[in-house]
């Protein structure tokens, strides 16, 4: 009879120990960490950014130092905070094929300082394929081997096939984020029917996206709110990825360690003029914010990028917002955040359809200097309906393009590209006269 009991307290034990291993094993498939809300918010707002979802979803991956998290101020974040255990110094930053130090195989962990610096996306669940595929892009491109993070922000939350799909494909961490409802409605300024009746109008002229109300809040959200979400304000500086885009040649070295190292605080790959019917009053906005607040304007800026006039009419020349990488903490501070402010109560988001490209690139073309903006040419990149395709052959082969180097954009009629070119007296890429047409 003891012999039996002490059978039965055998099998307990042994169940219970294996149950345990099972939680175990079945609990750590995702490390969930939180994440800090709320932290560093800007000087320049008053108003809280709450957020009603901040997931992490982390994968397996290279050890890294954790993410310091900033105090205070977020414009006090500082570069880098991760690191593969080597620094800048050990590994300097090797841009072209001649310099001592660039990477011809691509194969492993990337050597180097890790900067304070995350892709962000902006979509909707419906959109998880066509982001998966840029994703894919992005990771087998790059960051693949630097395994920055990734953070995916919704106006409504975001579901599980969207949250895995995504997190699988990313070789750093994952959040998600659902976006305030106060960064996604009409500011309570605005006229409603003013509004509508702009809708209904642009719609009869078939202007794109002219009759969208959601379209107008996610150009608003992008122009003003973003670079200020929870999930966002552990971060320096930032990738902006869309669903459906290409990469079309390996990138061999670390974009965000670009921009810090060279003090580059915006960046683009394509330029173009913008629709102007969707702007018709963004420039007189513009020239007021001017005038009352001289004090943000750079000494040295790009007016010239978009103005032929020395600043009377606006030439609609912008750089597309789709892909940029960026400084966060330009974004959130008094310049960026006064003028968008100023900008939002004007209402042009509503009552015409000022994008988010214009705005941003306004913003970096005054209150930048021109050696802040930066123009990535080894970047080739693409988003309906235009192609970044690097001008020469040599480079193409180099990073493995796979463009069609006639459907390069730069050169064209249309592009803006040149304009910045010749403003900053520099000189285009050998070939770019075959490319024009
Ligand atoms: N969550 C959410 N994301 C949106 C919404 N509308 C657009 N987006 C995202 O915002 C970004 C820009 O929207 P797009 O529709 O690509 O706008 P676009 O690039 O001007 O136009 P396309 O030529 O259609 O790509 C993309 O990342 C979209 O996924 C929306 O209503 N909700
Ligand atoms: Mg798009």
């Amino acid at each position: 009879m003891v012999a039996g009991n002490a059978r039965y307290v055998r099998y307990i034990v042994i169940a219970v120990f294996t149950l345990a291993v099972f939680y175990f094993i079945s609990s750590s498939k995702y490390d969930t960490v939180s994440v800090p809300t709320g932290l560093g918010r800007t000087g320049a707002s008053t108003q809280p950014f709450p957020s009603k979802e901040n997931v992490e979803l982390g994968r397996s991956k290279p050890p890294q130092e954790p993410i310091d998290k900033p105090k205070g101020d977020a414009s006090t974040i500082t570069s880098p905070k991760k690191s593969t255990g080597t620094g800048a110094k050990e590994v300097p930053l090797a841009l072209t094929p001649n310099d001592p130090n660039w990477d011809s195989d691509l194969v492993g962990v990337a050597p180097g300082p890790r900067m304070n610096a995350t892709f962000v996306t902006l979509a909707r669940n419906s959109d998880v394929w066509d982001i998966a595929r840029s994703i894919r892009q992005v990771e087998d491109r790059f960051n693949k081997r630097y395994n920055y993070d990734w953070v995916f922000l919704n106006d409504k939350p975001f579901d599980e096939t969207f949250k895995t799909v995504t997190t699988s494909l990313v070789s750093g961490k994952t959040h998600y984020g659902e976006i305030a409802s106060e960064h996604w409605s009409f500011p309570e300024w605005i006229d409603q029917d003013k509004a509508k009746k702009v809708r209904e109008d642009m719609a009869e002229r078939k202007i794109i996206y002219g009759d969208s109300v959601s379209y107008r809040h996610m150009c608003r959200f992008e122009s003003g709110f973003f670079f200020r979400q929870p999930l966002m304000m552990n971060y320096e500086y930032y990738w902006r990825v869309e669903p459906s885009i290409e990469l079309y040649c390996d990138i061999h070295y670390d974009p965000f360690r670009v921009m810090h190292e060279g003090g580059k605080k915006y960046s683009f790959v394509l330029s173009l003029y913008e629709y102007a019917e969707t702007i018709k009053t963004l420039w007189d906005s513009t020239k007021k914010f001017m005038k009352n607040h001289p004090e943000h304007i750079a000494k040295d800026n790009s007016l010239g990028f978009l103005s032929d006039d020395g600043g009377e009419t606006y030439n609609n020349c912008h750089f597309w917002s789709n892909f940029e990488v960026g400084n966060l903490n330009w974004l959130r501070s008094k310049a960026y955040t006064d003028f968008f402010e100023s900008l939002d109560h004007d209402g042009g988001f509503f009552y015409e359809r000022w994008g988010d490209a214009p705005v941003h690139s306004i913003a970096a073309g005054l209150m930048l200097n021109k050696s802040e903006i930066h123009f990535f040419n080894d970047i080739a990149y693409y988003h309906v309906p235009f192609t970044h395709c690097p001008t020469g052959e040599k480079t193409r082969t180099q990073l493995r393009c796979h463009c069609n180097p006639k459907e390069n954009f730069d050169w064209k009629h249309y592009s803006c590209t040149s304009r910045f070119f010749e403003l900053n007296g520099m000189t285009k890429p050998e070939g770019w006269e075959d490319q024009v047409q």
